[in-house]
């Protein structure tokens, strides 16, 4: 027997960015996001005879490779008190030339299958509890189109649901890849760090006003506040990084450039904004009619650059 699971990477437009404790994955902050239709991971649980073993787009991987996923399968099986080994298959449809961070949709899907597999009733809200352990940005990606993650101060009360599964809304999200490298500080450590900033605290205490903002952004169908405030949260999350003791920052030279890019478009009226997470690349938020001139502008401004086009994708989906 095995089970099947599919969830779809999500974008943060208010970032999750410190923790309250990390072995449960308390975020300092509520975080609001949109599910992406162009990326996803497939997840299937099966029994292996002897030990746990994973392999991710068909490869067998080492077991540093394999660590965070089999310490979460552990705490999974601990949970539910199951002692059976098993294999783990997961294959990221996260193309590599997008440059996006595939670990929301790898959990998410990690934890459905698990419990698709055990037949363990978990309705979403558990099932955004347990995803969140594996790691905090997948408690969002149990549900489609926008989602909030609320922080609570548990447990129990840390999770996410969603704000609109199937939102009309015309927005779209161009990942926009610059630079392949692989990021020098992983998120885990360089929320940590930016804790040291000065205007750390400040930031969050606006935490709730910005999520109220989006929030109604979103509930008004208003384009440009969900834009400048998406901007305007993730210039916030990086001005932190750099103002760390010590301080560090995820942008490259050609983030800059793209930055100025979006700006020039803006004053052409080609309405588009950014939001940038852990690493260099852009994601740039856009509406259908100004899709095509943006895609020429970056393809034209960057050699070799890759671009996806996405838009709003579904919650976790059963395969089998
Ligand atoms: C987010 N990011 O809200 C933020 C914005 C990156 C920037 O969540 O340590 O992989 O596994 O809980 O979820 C990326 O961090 O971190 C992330 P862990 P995760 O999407």
């Amino acid at each position: 027997m095995k089970k099947t699971v599919r969830a779809h990477t999500n974008i943060a437009l208010i970032k999750y960015w410190g923790k309250a404790d990390a072995k449960l994955r308390l975020p300092l902050m509520s975080s609001l996001s949109m599910t992406l239709n162009a990326f996803y991971t497939d997840t299937s649980i099966s029994k292996a005879i002897d030990k746990d073993i994973f392999y991710l787009n068909k490869k067998r991987q080492t077991a540093q490779q394999s660590r965070r996923v089999l310490n979460y399968l552990s705490l999974l099986k601990q949970k539910f008190d199951i002692n059976d080994h098993l294999i783990v298959e997961s294959i990221n449809h996260v193309p590599t030339a997008a440059g996006l961070a595939s670990s929301s949709s790898a959990f998410a899907a990690l934890a459905a299958a698990f419990c698709k597999y055990y037949d363990i009733n978990a309705n979403p809200t558990e099932l955004s509890r347990l995803a969140r352990i594996g790691s905090g940005s997948a408690s969002r990606s149990i549900f489609g189109g926008f989602a909030i993650w609320q922080k609570g101060n548990s447990d129990e009360s840390s999770y996410a649901y969603p704000l609109d599964e199937h939102p009309q809304m015309d927005l779209r999200l161009l990942a926009i890849e610059l630079n392949t490298q692989q990021k020098k500080i992983s998120s885990t450590r360089g929320m940590q760090d930016a804790q040291s900033s000065p205007f750390f605290k400040p930031w969050l205490k606006r935490n709730e006003f910005e999520l109220n903002q989006m929030i109604n952004a979103i509930k008004n169908n208003d384009f440009t506040t969900l834009g400048e405030l998406a901007e305007l949260n993730a210039n916030e999350m990086h001005a932190i990084n750099l103002t760390a003791q010590p301080e560090f920052t995820y942008f490259e030279p050609e983030t800059i450039r793209a930055i100025k890019l979006v700006e020039q478009l803006r004053q052409e009226g080609i309405e588009c904004y950014y939001t940038i997470d852990a690493g260099p690349n852009l994601k740039v938020l856009s509406q259908l009619r100004n899709v095509k001139d943006i895609i020429q502008r970056f393809s034209s401004e960057f050699n070799n650059v890759k671009i996806v086009n996405a838009s709003f994708g579904p919650g976790i989906t059963y395969l089998d």
